[in-house]
């Protein structure tokens, strides 16, 4: 059977973390599919359509990952798709708390589904898509941090923003 999870998040934008375990799901799923929610609880720099074309960019070398957005819930989109494994990542022990209520949550709506964590990789340890935008909105440095592309549109969007 194939085995396929989905990985998801509001990736506003994909950093290298996001990156990072999107890689390392490619070589444990046979699919991996990238989906993009709007989380309620952020406002959004890239719209969902700006937000898709920068992970479809910094994943295409990946065959086995596909991009995809979601306006339901998780486990509903999780189980349409035939996937078994939500796949998240963990940077420290403050993401546990938040991590572990949305767990709780999708399994009281669906036990089927399994979540899985992957620990970061300690260079991306303290990377979120919010600090990439507060370093981008002062004109740092962030090239090492977000993908090219990335990297281009954040110029971009605060160019606009401070005309
Ligand atoms: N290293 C490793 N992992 C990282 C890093 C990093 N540097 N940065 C982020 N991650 C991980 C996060 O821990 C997360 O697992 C994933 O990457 C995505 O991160 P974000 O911040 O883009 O995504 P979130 O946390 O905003 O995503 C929230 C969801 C979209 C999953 C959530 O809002 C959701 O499920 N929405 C759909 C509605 C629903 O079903 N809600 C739940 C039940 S009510």
């Amino acid at each position: 059977m194939n085995k396929v999870a989905i990985c998801p998040g509001s990736f506003d934008p994909i950093t290298n973390g996001h990156l990072d375990i999107i890689t390392r799901g490619s070589e444990v799923f046979d699919h991996v599919i990238v989906a993009v929610f709007n989380n309620q609880s952020k406002s959004p720099l890239f719209t969902v359509d700006e937000r898709l074309k920068l992970i479809n960019e910094a994943t295409k070398g990946l065959s086995n990952v596909s991009v995809d957005v979601s306006h339901g819930l998780l486990v509903d989109y999780a189980k349409e798709k035939n996937a078994a494994t939500i796949l998240r990542g963990l940077r420290a022990v403050s993401d546990f708390e938040y991590e572990m209520q949305i767990t709780s949550m999708n399994r009281h709506l669906n036990d089927e589904v399994e979540t899985l964590f992957m620990m970061t990789n300690n260079k991306y340890s303290f990377l979120s898509s919010s600090m990439v935008k507060e370093a981008a909105r002062y004109h740092s440095d962030v090239s090492d941090l977000v993908p090219k592309a990335v990297e281009d549109a954040l110029k971009q969007k605060y160019l606009q923003k401070n005309k």
